[in-house]
C-alpha cells in the first residue's frame, strides 16, 4: 500500500507570508489549449524572500516579475509547485502564464468542459489547476477577469462580480468580456463560464432599493425548467433580508446549470455554478422532493454570499463555519416556506441516515476536524448537517433574540474576514454574556452522544425526578470524552395531553422548556407535579444525540396521540416501529417469527385517520425505519437478510391490520387536484403514495393494479415515479414492463433517467447485481458523469442493503472494482462512493470478511488517488 503524504493539522496553522491584493486574469479559451495569464499584485507580509505558489498538473509557459522575464535560475517550476527565489521585500507584480487542457479535465476540478461549455470548480483546491497561486482561503484578493473565446462557440462569457467592457476582436471571430469583483475573495470562490446557453432573466430590488439583474443559464430548450429556481432565488433574497438583515451586494447575480458536477452546487461570488439536478424542475420531470431540493440548494448557495463569501474561512479546518451555518440558514428558510414540523422530521431523518453512521464508524471526525489528508473528503454530513445542528443548539440555548444579536455582531465584526469558529462563538458569548466554553466541545469532540433518561414519579410528594446521563463513544483519535452541554427541550405530558405545570425545578439549569444537561449524569427534580407525567424529551430534536428511554409501549402510543410537539409524535411512532423491527430481525435470525407490536398498529392507525394532521406529517409517520436505519440500531453482527425480512413482515402486518383504512385514505385523497409543487399539494401526494407503497408491499392484486394504473395515467413525475418505485421496491414482475416504458418515455432526459437507474439498482432481488453490471454498458449510462454514477452505483450501494451486502461478497467486489476504475479519472467521486463501506465492521462475520477483503484489495492497488487512499485507509484503520 502506498504511503500517504504527511497530513495537514489545525495546530500547524500559520498565516501566509505574502498577500495577493489584486488578481488580473486573462483567459484565452481553447478546448484543448487554454492560455491563462495571471497578473498577481503581491505584497510581502514579513521578511520571507522565497515565494512558493502551488499548482496542480500545470504547465508553465511564461514568468516575469515587475515586467522583466525571470532568469531560469531565479525560479523552479514543477506541475505542482512554482518557487520564485529572491523576491523583492516590497510589493511587486508577478505575471504567470500557464497552459491547460479543459477537455482532458475529467476530475471536474479547475477549468473543464460540461454541457458543451467551459466552466470551473475551484473549491476547495481547484484554482491551482488554473494558475500557480497561494490557493488557501485566508488570501483574499480583488479579481478582474478578462475572457476571450470564439464567439460562435461561446457567445456567453461570465465571471465573478459585475460586468465591464466587452466587444469583438476584429477579424478573429473571437470576442472578449471583462468582469470585475470589488469584494476581496479567496481563490476558491473564483469562477468562469463560457458557452452557448439559454437563459431566464428577472430582477430583484433589494431592501435599500438597488435593482439586481438575475439570470439562470442552462442548456438551450430547458429554460422553462429554470423558472421555479428563479422564484426560489427571489424568495431567498427576500428571506435573508427579513430573517437576518442581509442584503445582496453586486449588480448582477448569475446561476449556471451544468450537467457534469462533483457536488450539488457552488457559491462562487456572483456566479453560482450548479449541478443541473438542483436547478431544473417541471411537473413532468421533477418530483416534489426534487422541487424541495432545488429550493433548498438555491437558497443555500445564495445564503453563502454572506456566510462564506463576505465572511469566509481562515483555513479548511473551519469549513463548518460556512457550511454548518449555511445549512442551518437554508433549513430555516425551507421551514418558513413549507411546514416547519415536516421539514424538521425530514432533516432529522437525513441526519440519522447519513451523519449518525459516519459518527459511529471509522470515518468519524469532529464538526471541526483537526487533521486531514485530503480536504475534498471533509465535505461530509458531519461538517454540514451536524454543523447545522450545532448552530441550532446555539439558538436553542441563547433564545431567538440572543442568537440574532450574536449573528448581527458576527456580520458586523467579521465582514471581509477569513474567520474561525473561535471568532464565531466569541460573538455569541459577547452579545449574550453566555459562557460557551463547554458548548464549544461540540466542535472538537466527534461521536454521537447517547443520553439515557429515567423518570420516577413520587405521587405522595407530587415530585417527578428525571435522571439524564450522557456518554460519548470513543472515535478515531479520541478515546476519552468530556461531558458536553446538551440542550434537552422537554414537556411533562399530563393525562389530558396538556403539558403539566410544576412549582419548582432543581438539579439542572432549566430555561423555560429547555434542560441544560452539562454533567455526565444529572437528576432534575420537579416539585408540584399533580400526576404521573409522560416525559417528552428532546422535543424538536433539540440536540443531535441518541436518546435511550425505557418508555412503555403505552406511553409511546400516548405520545403519538397526544404530544403537542409534532416531532416527538413522529419520533414515538418510529421508536415503536424500531422496537418491533429489531425484535423481528433477531427472531428471523433465530428462525422464529416476530410479532408486530399492537401499540404500533394502533399508533399508525390513529395518525392515518387524524384529518387534523397535515397529510405530509401523516406520510412521514407511515414511513417506518429503513433497512439501513434498522441495521444501525442493531449495531453489530448485522444480518441484512434478516433485517429486510423483518421490515417486510412488519409492513405486511400493518397492511393486514389497517388495509381497509389505508384504502379509504387512498380513495379519499384521490380526488384530483391539478398539480402544484407547493408543500400542501405535495403533502397530499406524499400521503397517498406512502399508503400505495404499503398496500403494494402486500402484493394484493388490487393494490398492484392501482399502482400500474397510477403509473400509466399520472400527470406528474411524483405520482408516476412513486407508483413505479412501489413496484420496484416490492420486486414485483409488473415492474419490468413499467421500467421499460419509463426508459422509453424519457430516453433523452438524463436527469429523469437517473431516477430509472436508481430504481433498477434498488430492486431487492438477487438478480439486481447482474442488472446493474449490465447497465454500466447501457447507452443511458456514462461513468464520466457523476450524476449517472451516483444514481446507479451509489443507489445500489446505499439503497439496496441486502444486495450490496450480499453474503457472497459480490456486491462489495462490484463496487470496489468500479471505484478502482473511476479513481483514475474522477478521484473525488470515486472516494465518495467508497464511503458506502463505512459500516462494514457492524456486519456479521461472513460479510465482514468479504468487505474487508474488498477494501484491502483497493488499498493495495497501485496509483490510488490521495482521495481514495485516504478513505480506504481510514475505513480499514
Ligand atoms: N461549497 C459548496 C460545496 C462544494 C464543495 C466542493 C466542490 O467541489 C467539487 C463543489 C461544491 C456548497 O456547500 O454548496
Ligand atoms: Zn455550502
Amino acid at each position: 500500500m502506498k504511503a500517504a503524504e504527511a497530513p495537514f493539522r489545525l495546530a500547524d496553522y500559520a498565516p501566509p507570508a505574502f498577500d495577493i491584493t489584486h488578481v488580473d486574469l486573462d483567459f484565452r479559451l481553447d478546448r484543448t489549449e487554454t492560455r491563462v495569464l495571471a497578473r498577481l499584485s503581491i505584497r510581502p507580509r514579513g521578511t520571507a524572500t522565497v515565494l512558493e505558489l502551488v499548482g496542480d498538473e500545470l504547465v508553465l509557459a511564461g514568468l516575469s516579475l515587475d515586467g522583466a522575464p525571470l532568469a531560469a535560475d531565479a525560479f523552479t517550476a514543477t506541475p505542482s509547485l512554482l518557487t520564485v527565489r529572491a523576491v523583492p521585500d516590497r510589493p511587486f507584480l508577478l505575471e504567470i502564464e500557464t497552459v491547460i487542457d479543459p477537455s482532458a479535465n475529467t476530475k471536474l476540478m479547475g477549468l473543464y468542459r460540461s454541457t458543451g461549455a467551459y466552466c470551473t470548480q475551484c473549491e476547495a483546491e481547484g484554482f491551482r489547476r488554473i494558475t500557480y497561486f497561494l490557493d488557501r482561503p485566508d488570501v483574499l484578493s480583488v479579481y478582474t477577469t478578462r475572457i476571450e473565446a470564439l464567439k460562435s462557440e461561446a457567445p456567453l462569457l461570465l465571471a465573478n462580480g459585475n460586468p465591464g467592457a466587452h466587444g469583438d476582436i476584429p477579424g478573429s471571430g473571437r470576442h472578449f468580456a471583462v468582469w470585475h469583483d470589488p469584494f476581496p475573495k479567496p481563490s476558491y470562490l473564483f469562477a468562469l463560464v463560457a458557452g452557448d446557453l439559454g437563459a431566464v432573466k428577472d430582477s430583484f430590488t433589494t431592501m435599500s432599493g438597488r435593482k439586481v439583474d438575475l439570470a439562470i443559464y442552462c442548456e438551450h430548450g430547458k429554460e422553462a425548467r429554470c423558472l421555479y429556481a428563479m422564484d426560489a432565488l427571489k424568495r431567498s433574497m427576500r428571506w435573508d433580508e427579513t430573517a437576518f438583515g442581509r442584503e445582496y451586494d453586486l449588480d448582477v447575480f448569475n446561476i449556471v446549470a451544468v450537467s457534469d458536477f462533483n457536488m450539488g452546487a457552488m457559491e462562487n461570488k456572483g456566479l453560482n455554478i450548479f449541478n443541473d439536478k438542483y436547478v431544473l424542475a417541471d411537473p413532468n420531470t421533477a418530483t416534489d422532493v426534487d422541487y424541495a431540493n432545488v429550493e433548498g440548494v438555491i437558497a443555500h448557495e445564495y445564503f453563502h454570499n454572506w456566510t462564506g463569501n463576505r465572511i469566509t474561512c481562515r483555513d479548511w479546518f473551519q469549513l463548518c463555519l460556512k457550511e454548518g451555518l449555511t445549512v442551518f440558514r437554508d433549513q430555516e428558510f425551507s421551514s418558513d416556506m413549507r411546514s416547519r414540523a415536516v421539514k424538521r422530521i425530514a432533516d432529522v431523518r437525513t441526519l440519522q441516515a447519513r451523519q449518525f453512521p459516519e459518527d459511529g464508524g471509522p470515518l468519524a471526525h469532529p464538526v471541526r476536524p483537526e487533521i486531514y489528508h485530503e480536504i475534498s473528503n471533509f465535505y461530509t454530513p458531519t461538517v454540514y448537517e451536524k454543523g447545522a445542528e450545532v448552530v441550532r443548539m446555539l439558538q436553542t440555548i441563547l433564545g431567538e433574540d440572543g442568537f440574532r444579536r450574536g449573528m448581527d455582531l458576527y456580520f458586523n465584526r467579521h465582514d471581509g474576514d477569513a474567520a474561525t469558529i473561535e471568532d464565531f462563538l466569541a460573538c455569541f458569548a459577547e452579545a449574550t454574556g453566555e459562557d460557551l466554553t463547554q458548548f464549544s466541545l461540540w466542535y472538537s469532540q466527534a461521536g454521537t452522544p447517547q443520553v439515557a433518561a429515567r423518570g420516577e414519579f413520587d405521587a405522595r410528594h407530587r415530585r417527578y425526578r428525571l435522571t439524564l446521563a450522557q456518554s460519548i463513544p470513543a472515535t478515531p483519535g479520541q478515546p476519552v470524552k468530556r461531558p458536553m452541554q446538551i440542550p434537552v427541550r422537554f414537556g411533562l405530558i399530563g393525562p389530558n395531553g396538556e403539558d403539566l405545570d410544576f412549582a419548582s425545578v432543581s438539579g439542572a439549569r432549566v430555561d423555560g422548556d429547555v434542560i441544560h444537561l452539562t454533567a455526565a449524569s444529572q437528576t432534575v427534580t420537579f416539585e408540584g407535579v399533580s400526576t404521573r407525567p409522560v416525559p417528552s424529551l428532546l422535543r424538536g430534536f433539540s440536540a443531535p444525540v441518541r436518546l435511550a428511554i425505557d418508555a412503555s409501549a403505552e406511553d409511546l402510543l400516548f405520545q403519538v396521540r397526544a404530544d403537542r410537539d409534532p416531532f416527538n409524535r413522529w419520533q414515538a411512532a418510529q421508536t415503536l416501529a424500531m422496537r418491533s423491527l429489531v425484535a423481528g430481525a433477531s427472531a428471523t435470525a433465530e428462525g422464529r417469527n416476530g410479532a408486530a407490536e399492537p401499540a404500533l398498529i394502533d399508533a399508525l392507525g390513529a395518525v392515518l385517520d387524524d384529518e387534523k394532521l397535515e397529510p405530509a406529517f401523516r406520510a412521514q409517520v407511515l414511513q417506518i425505519p429503513s433497512e439501513a436505519d434498522i441495521a444501525r440500531e442493531i449495531g453489530e453482527n448485522v444480518d441484512p437478510d434478516a433485517v429486510a425480512a423483518s421490515r417486510k413482515r412488519l409492513r405486511l402486518a400493518i397492511v393486514s391490520s389497517l388495509g381497509p383504512r389505508l384504502l379509504a385514505v387512498h380513495t379519499a385523497l384521490g380526488a384530483e387536484q391539478s398539480y402544484s409543487p407547493d408543500a400542501g399539494n405535495a403533502g397530499v401526494r406524499a400521503l397517498r403514495n406512502a399508503v400505495l407503497d404499503l398496500m403494494v408491499a402486500s402484493g394484493s392484486r388490487a393494490a398492484v393494479g392501482a399502482a400500474v394504473w397510477q403509473f400509466e395515467t399520472a400527470d406528474n413525475m411524483t405520482d408516476r415515479l412513486a407508483a413505479l418505485a412501489a413496484l420496484c421496491h416490492a420486486a414485483l414482475p409488473e415492474r419490468l414492463s413499467a421500467l421499460h416504458t419509463f426508459h422509453e418515455a424519457y430516453r433523452s432526459d438524463p436527469l429523469v433517467l437517473d431516477k430509472w437507474l436508481t430504481l433498477e439498482a434498488s430492486v431487492p432481488a438477487p438478480e439486481t447485481l447482474d442488472r446493474v453490471k449490465a447497465l454500466l454498458a447501457h447507452p443511458s449510462f456514462a461513468a464520466s458523469n457523476p450524476n449517472r454514477v451516483r444514481a446507479l452505483v451509489g443507489g445500489f450501494a446505499s439503497l439496496n442493503q441486502a444486495q450490496f451486502n450480499r453474503a457472497d461478497g459480490a456486491g462489495y467486489d462490484f463496487v470496489a472494482d468500479f471505484v478502482l476504475d473511476l479513481d483514475r479519472r474522477n478521484p473525488q467521486t470515486a472516494a465518495r462512493l467508497l464511503v458506502a463501506f463505512r459500516s462494514w465492521r457492524s456486519m456479521e462475520p461472513v460479510r465482514r470478511a468479504a468487505a474487508e477483503a474488498a477494501l484491502r484489495r483497493i488499498a493495495s492497488a497501485p496509483k490510488l488517488s490521495p482521495d481514495t487512499l485516504d478513505i480506504v485507509t481510514r475505513t480499514l484503520a
